[in-house]
């Protein structure tokens, strides 16, 4: 028997019990992915804050596998329907030409723009980031983006706006997953302002220095790395300012699973499943990646923690 089949009999029942969570299969990768990068041999060491190369440890994760290992349900459940649909939204994107995203609610300048006149509010920086998803695997992603809260003052928020809703592209003629019925669409998600200004929080624009692909969620993504990957809504075209707190998809789905919050948080458990540890997803394994201890704020915690002064994040979750 193989070392790696040993590796999957050992883990695998653990496998089947988070891959299971969003009701997706199990899905193997077959083939290795590309050789790993290290982090120092990169060259992105050079072009992230040093405060988020410090404590990133291990592997950015190859485009390879960060583009064919994705959760995006509008394109399908299984791990592998994003990349094999991917062309569904591409279409899609190219007979919109252009993107645009709707600004609403308490907002001093609402109004759509276009994807490009974004790019001219504010100059786009590349982030090196791990994204932690609460199924319990993760990665480290290279990404470009726009810092989202950037954009916020640029359109102006109203002394009311105390949250923000994200919401993804919604066309069901275009996304089978949206011909069903297992999720309300379009997907929406939501931040509080304070943690949408947090100059941590970007609009992802590129994956890797390339455009980003579409099963990563062209052209427009949001990046919270402190949160579940859950958050992080997909091909956005509405950002609306509110006054309440908003509805997000997965709390409105099972909400004893999926808070409004979903801070990475090891002392936290699913109710289903520890979130003390995670597999990293780094290429050297396949998806028989090594398990390493998840972390407060997925790492973040001095820049974040802040935001959460006095809160109870077990209530808060
Ligand atoms: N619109 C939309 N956004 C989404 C999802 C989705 O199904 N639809 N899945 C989320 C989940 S659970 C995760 S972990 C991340 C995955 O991002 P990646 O595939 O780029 O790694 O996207 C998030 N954003
Ligand atoms: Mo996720």
């Amino acid at each position: 028997m193989s070392s790696t089949r040993r590796e999957f009999l050992k883990y695998g029942a653990q496998f089947i019990g988070t891959a299971a969570a969003f009701g997706g299969g199990l899905t193997l990768l077959t083939r290795r992915a590309a050789p790993a990068q290290e982090l120092s041999a990169s060259g992105l060491a050079a072009e992230v804050p040093p405060h988020q190369t410090d404590e990133l440890g291990g592997l950015v994760t190859p485009f390879a596998l960060a583009t064919s290992y994705n959760n995006f349900y509008e394109l399908g459940w299984g791990k592998g329907d994003p990349a094999r649909q991917a062309e569904l939204l591409r279409r899609y994107i190219a007979a919109q030409e252009p993107w645009t995203v709707t600004f609403g609610g308490e907002v001093e300048r609402p109004g759509t723009y276009d994807l490009a006149a974004l790019l001219g509010w504010t100059d786009e920086q590349e982030r090196t980031y791990r994204l932690r998803c609460v199924e319990a695997w993760s990665m480290v992603l290279p990404w470009r983006g726009l810092p989202l809260g950037e954009l916020l003052r640029r359109v102006g928020y109203t002394s009311q706006a105390r949250y923000v809703q994200f919401t993804s592209v919604f066309a069901p003629d275009a996304l089978p997953g949206q011909r069903s019925s297992t999720l309300d669409w379009p997907y929406v998600e939501g931040l509080r302002l304070d943690e949408a200004l947090h100059p941590l929080t970007l609009l992802a624009t590129g994956l890797h220095g390339e455009a980003l692909p579409a099963q990563n969620g062209a052209p427009l993504r949001l990046v919270v790395p402190w949160k579940y990957g859950f958050k992080s809504a997909k091909s956005v075209t509405h950002i609306t300012l509110t006054r309440e707190q908003p509805a997000t998809t997965w709390s409105v789905a099972a909400p004893r699973e999926y808070g409004f919050y979903a801070n990475v948080n090891p002392q936290v458990d699913h109710p289903r499943w520890s979130q003390a540890s995670e597999r990293r997803l780094d290429g050297t394994g396949g998806l028989l990646a090594e398990r390493r201890e998840t972390l407060m704020f997925n790492g973040y915690a001095d820049e974040v923690s802040g935001l959460y002064t006095g809160q109870d994040l077990r209530r808060d979750f």
